[in-house]
């Protein structure tokens, strides 16, 4: 299937449209209203660059919410499953947000810009509404906006030799997610440890559109020696070491339990949050669904474009596939899926209805690929 995307005013572009279409852009998805580059005419070669040297992506599309005023610690506590009292300026937390009916809503980085001002790094969802939406409900002194920040990812075992010639050392002990901000020859933005991969990497925060082919530049120019080049967020590394693509592993009603990401919510701590109510009682009755890794029987797939069906042995409905592709370091197929939980455990076999036809496949335990593996 071909197909082109009709370019128009609703869909925005990133301050680094230009050098990503320069540097041979071939497919692009659309994410938070904006286009992301998804490929460069090589998936395999793009792979490679990623486990092995160092990949430049243009993440712009992971937008900024900020929050600021003196209500910004009360509202962001309202909205963030975890403690952010102890947060200090310069630090992030990977911060899943849930409606009040224990949903997950988006799965953002938290960062601590200032005593009085956070920037939720936001997945593909509207955010910017339900943050707005709740300050004004609890009259609160804030400004929820949208400020010039875009962030570019350095991804791949390199990335640190990269962001270290262009920034100094001192960017080897940034811990994950903690940022500090700088300049690139007068370029503002802000270094960050952090990425959508498995591998080592960091973020610029770009904190000026209209420098968005000067950053680009520079950092291909830095990169040329560790064997930099373009490349996207992967759906196959992502899938291999099992990070969360908000929107498609997750359904509009599921929650953290049912994903396998309540570690990250902390429904014992005092402050309260939207969604801790419903949570607690999620937790009480155990969740329904189980997020689980699949083995699927060979030959090679083609990355899957919707959610598969999954049924057991006897056909009934068992769950669902999320995202199946070919892993290109264990050699076979492997899915991420949203079972029954009486079908999730690790050894149930079942048949993914792939458009192709019904496929064998056997419950695993996620990770695929653990990091450094
Ligand atoms: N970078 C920035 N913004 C983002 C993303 C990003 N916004 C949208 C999306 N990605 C948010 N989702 C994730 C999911 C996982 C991680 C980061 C963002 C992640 N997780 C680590 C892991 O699973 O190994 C560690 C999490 C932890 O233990 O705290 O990195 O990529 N700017």
């Amino acid at each position: 299937m071909t197909f082109g995307i009709t370019p128009g005013p609703r869909i925005r572009k990133s301050p680094y449209f230009d050098a990503t279409v320069a540097a041979g852009m071939t497919d692009v998805t659309v994410y938070n209203h904006m286009y992301m580059p998804t490929g460069f005419g090589d998936f395999g070669v793009e792979y490679r660059r990623l486990i092995e040297t160092v990949a430049v992506w243009d993440v712009a599309a992971e937008r900024q919410i900020q929050v600021a005023g003196p209500d910004a610690v009360r509202l962001v506590q309202m909205l963030v499953p975890r403690d952010v009292s102890k947060m200090k300026v310069g630090q992030g937390r990977y911060a899943l947000l849930n409606d009040a009916n224990g949903r997950l809503i988006n799965d953002p980085v938290l960062l601590k810009v200032a005593d009085d001002r956070y920037w939720f790094s936001i997945a593909d969802s509207d955010m910017e509404y339900w943050v707005a939406g709740v300050a004004a409900a609890l009259g609160l002194d804030v400004e929820v906006s949208e400020p010039d920040v875009s962030p570019l990812a350095i991804q791949g075992p390199n990335a640190p030799d990269v962001v270290a010639d262009l920034f100094g050392d001192w960017i080897r002990d940034l811990k994950y997610f903690a940022f500090r901000q700088t300049d690139l020859d007068g370029i503002p933005l802000m270094v960050a440890r952090s990425g959508w991969s498995k591998q080592a990497g960091f973020e610029l925060y770009l904190m000026d559109g209209s420098r968005g082919s000067d950053l680009w530049d520079r950092v291909m120019s830095a990169g040329l020696p560790h064997g930099i080049g373009p490349g996207a967020p992967n759906v196959v590394e992502r899938t291999e070491g099992d990070l969360l693509s908000w929107g498609a592993d997750t359904r509009p009603d599921a929650n953290v339990f049912e994903l396998g990401m309540e570690a990250y919510v902390h429904l014992d701590m005092a402050p309260d949050f939207i969604g801790k109510a419903a949570l607690r009682r999620i937790r009480e009755e155990g969740p329904k669904r189980r997020r689980v890794g699949l083995f699927i029987d060979p030959p090679s797939l083609s990355p899957s474009e919707d959610n598969w069906p999954v049924h057991d042995p006897s056909g009934a409905a068992a769950g669902t596939v999320s995202i199946a592709v070919p892993s290109i370091r264990l050699e076979r197929n492997i899915a991420i899926a949203l079972m029954d939980i009486a079908h999730a455990a690790v050894g149930t076999r079942l048949v993914v209805q792939t458009p192709d036809g019904p496929r064998d496949a056997e419950v695993t335990a996620l990770p695929f690929i653990q990091p450094g593996g």
